[in-house]
């Protein structure tokens, strides 16, 4: 089986540190916590930034001075920028990470409910407008799905043109879609022959579907921003400690843990 990428969703948008105090706000600590996933085995930092008041940004320089902090003390680590910023930001606000020139920036491929009165506003033009722009930039998305209309939606849109294939699809389990096993096994039998797929079990979900992930020659995604747990009722300390959790239910399971540039092989980046 193929090694196991695991990335890292250190910050988030709507986590605060009143849900855990570790959740990082300014460059300095979003710096740190990269370190530590990086450290624990994280080849790829999903990044979203914050003001130093925790207020979610997607402010281009911010996501500089964060970057440059992190490949100060990661060099070789893959950044991620997200391009769904927080709910309620406008597209040109949520785009600017891209014009940075970052490997990777997550797709994310339809509009989706967000807890309470919010809702993830991805409509068709908005996906084809920023799928086009990451080809024009050379950035490589992670198509994010919260339902399997989503994968459909990005199918339709490769096919146009507007998403280079193989793609890279990262299941978000338990936000809108249920987080079970049946739900994953279905996406995954959804995604065209030749895509690579990652999960991201929201909660109490992130360690069963990361064992499931593994078991199925998936990988996995893990951070504050899905699940500030390492165990029921017990706040994790940093995102290292949950990064390093994955890293030995994987060597549990016989799984090796791929390297920065092991990942950028498997996924087809170019550094
Ligand atoms: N914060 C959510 C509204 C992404 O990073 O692309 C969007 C999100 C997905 O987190
Ligand atoms: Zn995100």
């Amino acid at each position: 089986m193929e090694k196991l990428i695991i990335t890292a969703a250190i910050c988030g948008a709507e986590v605060t540190k009143e849900h855990n105090p570790a959740v990082p706000y300014t460059v300095e600590e979003i710096g740190r916590e990269a370190e530590a996933a990086y450290k624990a085995g994280a080849s790829i930092i999903h990044l979203h930034v914050r003001e130093d008041d925790g207020t979610p940004t997607q402010d281009k320089a911010r996501f500089k001075a964060c970057m440059d902090e992190i490949y100060k003390r990661c060099p070789d680590v893959i950044i991620q920028p997200s391009t769904g910023g927080a709910v309620g930001m406008t597209d040109e606000e949520r785009l600017q990470p891209t014009e940075l020139g970052p490997e990777m920036a997550t797709l994310d491929c339809g509009t989706c409910n967000f807890g309470g009165d919010e809702v993830f506003v991805n409509t068709e033009n908005t996906i084809k407008n920023f799928g086009r722009l990451m080809i024009e930039r050379g950035v490589k998305p992670e198509v994010e799905v919260f339902d399997k209309g989503m994968v459909d939606y990005a199918i339709k849109y490769a096919k146009q043109g507007f998403i280079k294939e193989p793609m890279h699809f990262d299941f978000v389990l338990g936000v809108q879609m249920a987080a079970t096993v049946r739900d994953l096994s279905f996406m995954v039998d959804s995604i065209p022959a030749g895509s690579t797929w990652t999960v991201a079990g929201i909660g109490r979900h992130e360690f069963p579907l990361a064992a499931v992930a593994i078991t199925m020659g998936g990988h996995v995604r893990v951070g504050f921003e899905d699940n500030v747990y390492i165990e029921k009722g017990v706040l994790a300390k940093s995102n290292g400690e949950l990064v390093e959790k994955v890293v030995r239910i994987a060597k549990e399971l016989g799984r090796e843990i791929a390297t920065p540039d092991e990942a950028r092989e498997i996924l087809g980046l170019k550094k």
